[in-house]
């Protein structure tokens, strides 16, 4: 059986009234419940927390602060990818572009425990990962929660926002800024798990910032962007897993970036720096064991034969 992406919420809505409205109103739609549970499910499985990637060879979770993330969602899920290339947002985009259009980023995240991000847009321009200036190409941004979003750390957004944002070049907004020109305005999206928010890339918005031990915020988000020659290169470079293409039209190879330049780096950067001290301590608990066996294995290695090590190894693989 062919499992079900999007709930009828979505699956029936049409795509030509969906750009219109991004277009002409606010700047923003919302879905509840677009996602279908299993699909939403199989998701999340994806974003739980496994090993610490070191020195590993596989894509998997890392760890920034207080978030977790998932950057290569095409390599790993093939609800993900089926999602990010599904006809529907594929029919939203071609109404709301004039031009050919690209995936631009993806990631799954886990916020937990606190954050504070600031007020913000999406249209940046990035030399490998850092902020060079916003652009002026219009974008797609598809955010969805995988859990029940209330109080604690919704999606903030100002509607109509979009049109005078690029006024200022300054990457974020201060909270005093908005607070004293949009408090009245500002409107914190409060909707169950598999809910999408849709917007215009150059919206001003952010996660509500919060402190609150044991919360966990699960999203799934995705950036669309128009391709520009004056842009060559724009984007995150994309892991994709082979066996997930089902559909290799030229519209859907030329939307994952096949052909075309894409020079920013995977966001966010992580390294051992970006660990929490708790984290830290964990992974120390975790390598230890692996590293005296890796120390106990060279050692045997330099006092075996080598006649004898290849019988050993005959018999263990
Ligand atoms: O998680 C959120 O609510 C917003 C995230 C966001 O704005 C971003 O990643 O650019
Ligand atoms: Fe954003």
């Amino acid at each position: 059986m062919v499992q079900q992406l999007f709930t009828p919420a979505f699956n029936e809505a049409d795509p030509k009234e969906t750009a219109d409205e991004l277009k002409a109103k606010k700047g923003y739609c919302i879905f509840e419940k677009a996602i279908a549970p299993a699909t939403l499910s199989a998701i999340l499985a994806k974003i739980e927390r496994k090993d610490y990637l070191i020195n590993s060879n596989n894509v998997g979770v890392v760890r920034s602060s207080w978030s977790n993330f998932l950057s290569h969602t095409l390599a790993v899920s093939q609800q993900c990818y089926d999602i990010i290339t599904s006809e529907q947002v594929r029919a939203i985009c071609r109404n709301y572009f004039d031009g050919p259009f690209k995936l631009s980023s993806q990631r799954l995240y886990e916020t937990h425990t606190q954050a504070h991000l600031p007020w913000h847009t999406d249209n940046n321009l990035l030399s490998e990962n850092k902020f060079r200036a916003k652009h002026s190409m219009p974008g797609l941004v598809f955010l969805f929660y995988l859990n029940d979003v209330s109080d604690i750390n919704p999606f903030q957004l100002i509607p109509d926002s979009y049109t005078w944002a690029d006024r200022s070049t300054d990457r974020y907004f201060s909270d005093k800024y908005i607070d004293d020109n949009y408090a009245d305005q500002i409107v914190s999206v409060r909707a169950p798990k598999g809910t999408l928010i849709l917007s215009n890339s150059h919206l001003v918005h952010r996660a509500k910032p919060f402190k609150c031990a044991g919360f966990k915020r699960y999203t799934f988000i995705f950036q669309v962007d128009e391709v520009s020659e004056n842009y060559a290169g724009h984007g995150e470079r994309l892991l994709i897993n082979p066996s997930f293409v089902n559909d290799t039209s030229p519209e859907v190879l030329s939307y994952l970036g096949f052909g075309t330049r894409s020079d920013y780096v995977t966001l966010p950067q992580t390294s051992v720096s970006t660990l929490l001290p708790q984290d830290l301590l964990l992974m120390q608990k975790n390598i230890l064991p692996q590293a005296f066996r890796g120390l106990m294995l060279s050692v045997a290695k330099s006092l075996i034969p080598n006649a004898m090590l290849n019988r050993i190894k005959n018999q263990i693989y």
